[in-house]
Order: structure tokens, then sequence, then C-alpha cells
């Protein structure tokens, strides 16, 4: 049976004669006008990318390589042998670095847990073997090999990372070991300190997997990209992407959704009436402030991931309080965005959910939530990074104009 890597070595070859036969057929057509709009408008829309791990539709959500959730959820995990050899691999790959310990160990707790992430992540770079190879001169077409060997190193170490950041942050006593015989969502869970419990164990291989890709465009997989086609290697590429997760209107609306749910408790109480809630909801909006885990850049529907915890909810933990605010929510929250008229998606996307199940669970720190985000982002930012250096892809340098300049370019138009 073919190790991933040897599975990669088959495929690219037919990979890059796809590319090649793409460009040249197609190479030269339009994808339409850019309307100035675009560039003063975050880009929004804009064809720039090639990514090919998801593809996000508005109404239907994320496809990884052409499947839905619920497909992948039917298909997952049905090659035992090749997850017990992937799983063996990772947990082989899985040890720090001492000093990359003692450098998370010296952190203050008062330091939020993804700058935290992202320092240890960016440290690991000290033994990057692409950067090590490119010192060394390694030819291009070589270049996606140590990329591989990086990027399974990073996805390995992650959840030692996550395991040390929460257990220093929040006094949770020393780590334990990976388990070379157990899968990378129990050895999370595990190192977390809930391997016990295998419900959780299970919410994290449902979590790792919706949360591990979104397309290339969304400010963690293009940061990553962006990054990394300088050659910068996986670990400053992915600490890149873990900055810009880091961010409220990204992978930090996690931590941003419980603490408005719990304030929202504390204002107007449990059970509080529809009213209430609603009342409570125009109130975040008057006061100039968003409804984290509500909107989407791209998004017109209920985002897909929202729905598959949900069904978890139902299934597990349908009469958790907070879960049931969750579904209060839902039914109120985007009657009142569309009322106030301006976010163009009122439903709700994954970090509306996600949360919740965790608090359920004992994992109430709602601070440590990205983190988790950022371990399952690396996944689809891995493997796009692996891509992109087997298919030659080169330095992204988009044109930027001024203000001025736009306003002489059109001045007779
Ligand atoms: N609450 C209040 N206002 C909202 C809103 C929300 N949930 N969503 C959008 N809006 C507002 C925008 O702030 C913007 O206002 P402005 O005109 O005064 O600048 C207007 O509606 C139009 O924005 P829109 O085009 O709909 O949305 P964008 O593509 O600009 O932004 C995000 C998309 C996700 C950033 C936006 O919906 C938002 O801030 N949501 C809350 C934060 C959140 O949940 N982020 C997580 C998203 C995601 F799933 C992830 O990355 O993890």
């Amino acid at each position: 049976q073919a190790t991933l890597k040897e599975r990669l070595a088959e495929l690219i070859p037919a990979e890059i004669q796809n590319v090649k036969e793409t460009r040249a057929e197609h190479g030269k057509k339009s994808f339409g006008p850019v309307l100035v709009d675009q560039l003063y408008g975050g880009m929004r829309g804009l064809p720039a990318l090639i990514w090919d791990g998801s593809v996000l539709d508005p109404e239907e959500g994320i496809r990884f390589r052409g499947k839905t959730i619920p497909e992948c959820q039917q298909l997952l995990p049905k090659a035992p042998e090749q997850v017990t050899s992937l799983s063996k691999d990772w947990a082989a790959r899985a040890a720090i670095p001492d000093f990359v310990e003692d450098i998370l160990d010296r952190c203050p707790p008062t330091l939020h847990p993804m700058s935290q992430f992202s320092l240890a992540v960016t440290a690991l770079n000290h033994d990057s073997a692409f950067a090590k190879a490119y010192q060394q001169g390694v030819s291009k077409k070589e270049y996606w090999q140590p990329t591989f060997e990086d990027c399974m190193d990073l996805i390995a170490k992650l959840p030692n990372i996550a395991g040390r950041i929460y257990r220093n942050v929040y006094g949770r006593g020393k780590l334990p070991a990976i388990d070379a015989n157990k899968d990378y969502a129990y050895n999370l869970a595990t190192l977390l300190g809930f391997g016990e419990k295998s419900e959780f164990v299970e919410l994290m291989r449902l979590y790792l997997t919706i949360h591990s890709d979104h397309e290339g465009g969304n400010v963690s997989a293009h940061a990553g990209k962006l990054v990394g086609s300088a050659l910068s290697d996986p670990f400053l590429a992915f600490g890149a992407s873990l900055n810009g997760l880091a961010g409220p209107l990204h992978g930090l609306a996690n931590q941003e959704v419980l603490i408005w749910l719990r304030k929202m408790q504390s204002k107007i109480g449990q059970n509080a009436s529809d009213e209430a809630v609603k009342e409570y909801v125009w109130a975040t909006l008057k006061g100039g402030q968003v409804v984290p885990g509500y909107g989407h850049a791209v998004l017109r529907k209920t985002d897909p991931r929202y729905s598959a915890q949900r069904e978890f909810a139902l299934k597990h933990l349908p009469e958790d309080p907070l879960f049931k605010l969750v579904g209060q929510i839902y039914k109120i929250v985007p009657g009142v965005l569309l009322e106030a008229g301006k976010a163009k998606n009122p439903w709700p996307n994954v970090d509306a959910h996600s949360g919740v199940l965790l608090t359920h669970y004992g994992l109430e720190e709602m601070q440590f939530y990205t983190v988790l985000f950022g371990v399952s982002r690396a996944f689809g930012v891995a493997a796009q990074l692996i891509w992109d250096r087997a298919l030659g892809a080169p330095l992204e340098r988009p044109k930027s104009y001024s203000t001025a300049a736009i306003q002489k370019i059109f001045k007779d138009k």
C-alpha cells in the first residue's frame, strides 16, 4: 500500500499536465470585468487564486474535493489501513523541540493562546526541511518533497503545541504522551485532557474535518498561500495563517460568540423570551458591533458546517441550555439582520455553533477556541502549500493603485 507521499508522487505529473493543458486552452480568456469597487471593497468576488482542496458555493456551502459535508461523513474514514499508517506517521513526528516547549512555558498566561500558537509554529521553522533544502540549492522540481515533510511535521506537532498552551494557560497539569496506536483526534483530545470522553473525541473528528478548509480566499488560507509563495517554509506560512485566523471577523469569532452569549445570559437571564433576545440583538447592532457567528463574505445560506454541528448537538446534547439558546437565536437573528438591512448574509456561520459544543464537554475556556480552529485549518493550508510547490505556483504579486491613479484612469471615461 502506497504512503501519502508515494501517492502524491504518482499524482503530481498528471496534475502538472492538467494545469498546462488548462492554461493552454483557457489561459487568455477573461473572467469578466474588475470593478473599482472591488479594489476598495476587500476584493470580494474577485477571481484571483487557484485552490484545489475545496470550493465554496454561496448557496450550498463548502465541498471538499467535490464532496459535501454529508457526503464526506458517509465516506470517511473507510480506509482503516491508510488511517492507521497515517496516524502512526503523525505520532512519530509529534514531539516538539525543547526550545519551543521553553518558549511556550515562558509565555505569560495572559498572552492570548493564539499569539502563543503563532509564536510556537513560527519557531518550528528552526528545523524546516524546506528551508534547509533551499539553502542547499534544491531544484524547483523537488520543492514539493521537503514541503511535504514540513507539512506533515507541522500537522503532527500541533496537538502537542495546542495541548501545552491549554495546560499552561489554564493550569491543567502535565501533558500525557501521544499514543501511536490512536488517531489524531483521540490524541488531540487526550492532550487537552478530554480523551476519556468518547463523545468529545467524536466531536473532535467532526470539528477537525469541517474546519480544515474553506477554499482559498479567506484570510487564513490566503495568508498562508501568499506567504508560501515567497518560498517561506510551511511553518512561516502557516504562522501567517494563524495571525489572520486570530482576527475577530475570522476565526476569533468562535470565542466572540461565546462571550456574546454569556453576556446575553447575564443581562437577560437564562430562558429569556424571544422578545428579550431580539432586543439584545438590536442593542448589539445599535452599539455599532457585529453579531458574531452570523454573516459571511461568500455564503448566502446557513453554513453547512453550522448544520453539521447542530445535528451533532441534536443527537448528543439536545437538552443543553446553551444549545437551546443557540437554537433560539437562529430563529431570531436572521430576521433582525434582514430588517437592519446591511448584512448581505443574515445566516449563521461555523463559529455560531462550535463553542457551545466545546463548552458542553467542559472545554469552557473560550479564549482557547480559535486554537482548535487553527489546528484544523492546518490540514487545508498545508495541502495547498504542497500542491503549490508541486505545480510551481509563482510569487503572488497583484497590482495596487492609489486613489489618485484611479481618478486619473477614469477621468474622461
Ligand atoms: N452583524 C452586524 N453587521 C454585519 C454582520 C453581522 N453579523 N455581518 C455583516 N454585517 C455588516 C458589515 O459589518 C457591513 O457593514 P458596513 O457596511 O457598515 O461596513 C455590512 O453588513 C455588509 O457586510 P457584508 O458584505 O454582508 O459582509 P462582509 O463580506 O463585509 O463581512 C463578515 C463578512 C463575516 C466579516 C461579517 O458578516 C461579520 O462581521 N460577521 C460577524 C463575525 C463573524 O462571524 N465572523 C466569522 C466568519 C467566518 F465564518 C469565519 O471566518 O470563521
